[in-house]
């Protein structure tokens, strides 16, 4: 992003956005000491950014990014320390997500370094991924003694199929770039100091074809797929919450923040 002192979208400090001369809006990810974690005003600033996006016609195109280093580590684990079945319910964050799912216009990511859990809800709302040599893409939820929150179970499953989504899903193994690619997750691979560029360049091709055309042509091969997603997603969701209620999710939680290994048993 060539100035990100200019922000799109005033008073964010997660989100550095830029929206420049060939319609193009870059937007970063902005918590690199927490990896990025998706903390609640990530996610309200992602939301509002998009949403004012949708809007505006000089955005034809977004690319998403959280720099050279990382995409996201996914949500904030320290967030979710006393979170009941009943805040998982009220959560604000599903409307965010809801933002994200519904934007209309193309949005690519670039993907560097750790993409997990709902880092990698993220990515996998993008319509097309470019990744780094160095990504790593993983849903390993079931650390923390819950399950992805954000589609993970649902969009993983369709993009890269059952056996490899169960392997990410049930033993939290990570999927290097070039698996990544050969399943189907990502569109291209390069050097990671490549990822933005490469993302952009695409992002201008994009940004040239007419816009109307080019969300329709987004919804239209969503469609191939979202009717197919309702069910599941919300099937998964009340699964998430259901799983705030085990001692097994407040002892992943604690463990992580802890530093140390969790002991779960299955209460
Ligand atoms: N949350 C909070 N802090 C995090 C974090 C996270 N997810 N990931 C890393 N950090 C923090 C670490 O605590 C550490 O903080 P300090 O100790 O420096 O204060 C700092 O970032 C650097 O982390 P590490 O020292 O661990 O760095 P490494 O490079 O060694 O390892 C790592 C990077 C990303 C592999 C590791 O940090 C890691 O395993 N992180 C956790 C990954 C994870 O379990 N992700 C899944 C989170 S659960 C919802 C929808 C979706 C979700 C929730 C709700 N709704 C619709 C309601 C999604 C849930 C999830 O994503």
């Amino acid at each position: 992003m060539a100035n990100p002192h200019a922000p799109y979208l005033d008073g964010c400090t997660d989100i550095l956005s830029e929206l420049d001369d060939k319609y193009v809006l870059s937007l970063r990810l902005n918590r690199p000491k927490a990896r990025n974690a998706l903390r609640t005003q990530l996610l309200h600033e992602l939301a509002q950014t998009l949403g004012k996006a949708n809007r505006d016609e000089h955005v034809r195109c977004v690319v998403l990014t959280g720099g050279e280093k990382v995409f996201a580590a996914g949500a904030d684990i320290t967030e979710m320390a006393d979170k009941t079945p009943v805040d998982v319910l009220n959560d604000p964050r599903a409307d965010h997500w809801a933002a994200i799912r519904t934007f209309n216009k193309p949005l690519i990511g670039a993907v560097n370094g750790f993409c997990l859990g709902g880092g990698n809800e993220l990515a996998m709302h993008c319509d097309i991924l470019i990744a780094g040599k160095n990504a790593q893409f993983g849903q390993p939820e079931i650390n923390l003694g819950i399950i992805p929150g954000a589609g993970g179970t649902q969009r993983l499953t369709q993009m890269i199929g059952k056996s490899k989504a169960m392997r990410m899903v049930l033993a939290a193994q990570f999927m290097s770039a070039e698996d990544a690619e050969k399943a189907g997750l990502v569109a291209e691979v390069c050097e990671p100091e490549l990822t933005y560029d490469k993302a952009y360049a695409l992002a201008c091709v994009i940004a040239s074809k007419p816009p109307v055309a080019a969300r329709l042509a987004k919804e239209s091969v969503l469609k191939a797929s979202d009717a197919l997603l309702a069910e599941g997603l919300a099937f998964e969701r009340k699964a998430f919450g259901t799983l705030f209620a085990t001692e097994d999710k407040a002892e992943g939680v604690a463990a992580f923040m802890e530093k140390r290994k969790p002991v779960f048993k299955g209460r």
